[in-house]
């Protein structure tokens, strides 16, 4: 009998997807949860014959090059801005991706933060939890209502167009976008605008749904956000480099658009300490894929990938 493949997970998992991977792989568990370090990761590299990573593993080119054993990374995410592709491929990796399972889970975090800020409820549970709520009034607290708003999308991929169909349905927003490419069925209706700039400009409200890194770093910078309307809010539930969080803060600060919904952030796990003090801004832990149904169909989306790869045939999920 051939042995099982190597395998090592770089955090804990769903102790359901451990368990599956155990049974079908010789697998190494994170029961620490603790990141990997570089070094780690390159030895990991070194020993096992697949590496599944996460957005906290920065597998850049130094990391990457000439590992003696393992022959594919099968990525716990969709987004694999964290990876350097192009060395993998040269150092003959072959890197899989989660997309499909995690498509509602993200677009109904975007959805919460756009709601978040728009109707001022953690400005509202934060009075409420510190005591200071004294009563109803008629002018407590008024946010804004998203009925009859334009939604500006960058990036109308899956989760654009599930946040699309969220905000065309339950909401009654009007729909803009922007995309690289043609989208001749964003599935509800929606007008696809020829740039980014125009996206701004038009929006009440942008939500970001384009893939981090490369020529997205700093998609939205200080002049794109002056494009933005002063009452106009932002929501980022995909990388946070897409947005330039310094010019972020100035533009809040500058009152030159109303707030912004953040799921993710330039330098996760710090946060520019300005946001922190801010009303205006919903923040959260990078929770978009954060349901136990999704988490568990992303590990089991890594599984069908290894297993496809290590019988010789090809990945379901491969981007590189
Ligand atoms: C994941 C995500 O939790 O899949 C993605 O791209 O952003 C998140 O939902 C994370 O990236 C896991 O590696």
């Amino acid at each position: 009998m051939t042995a099982k493949p190597k395998v090592i997970l770089t955090r804990k998992w769903p102790a359901k997807v451990e368990a599956v991977m155990q049974e079908r792989f010789d697998t190494q568990l994170n029961t620490a949860d603790r990141a990997m370090s570089p070094g780690e990761l390159r030895a990991a590299l070194n020993l096992y014959d697949a590496v599944c990573p996460t957005v906290t593993d920065k597998m850049g080119a130094d990391v990457l090059e000439h590992p003696a054993r393992a022959k594919i990374l099968g990525n716990f995410g969709v987004g694999f801005n964290h990876i350097d592709t192009e060395a993998a491929r040269a150092a003959g990796l072959a890197v899989t991706n989660t997309p499909g399972v995690l498509t509602d889970a993200t677009a109904d975090i975007a959805l919460t933060v756009l709601l978040n800020v728009m109707r001022r409820t953690w400005e509202g549970e934060t009075m409420l939890r510190a005591g200071d709520w004294t009563g109803w009034r008629p002018t407590q607290l008024m946010g804004r209502s998203p009925q009859g708003k334009v939604l500006g999308i960058i990036g109308m991929g899956r989760i654009g167009k599930a946040m699309a169909k969220r905000c065309h349905h339950a909401l009654d927003m009007e729909i803009v976008f922007y995309d690289a490419f043609p989208v001749n069925d964003p599935g509800v209706p929606a007008t696809q605008l020829g740039t980014v700039d125009e996206v701004l400009a038009a929006a009440d409200v942008v939500s970001l749904h384009c893939p981090g890194g490369g020529e997205n770093i700093h998609l939205i910078n200080g002049a794109r956000l002056a494009r933005m309307k002063p009452s106009a809010f932002i929501v980022n539930s995909a990388r946070g480099d897409i947005i330039d969080e310094a010019a972020l803060v100035t533009a809040l600060q500058a009152g030159q658009i109303a707030g912004a919904g953040l799921d993710v952030f330039e330098r996760e796990p710090a946060i520019t300490e300005a946001l922190k003090g801010m009303a205006n801004v919903c923040l959260l832990p990078h929770l978009g894929s954060a349901t136990t149904e999704t988490r568990e169909a992303m590990g089991m989306t890594v599984v069908e990938n290894l297993t496809a790869f290590f019988a010789g045939e090809e990945p379901p999920n491969r981007v590189a």
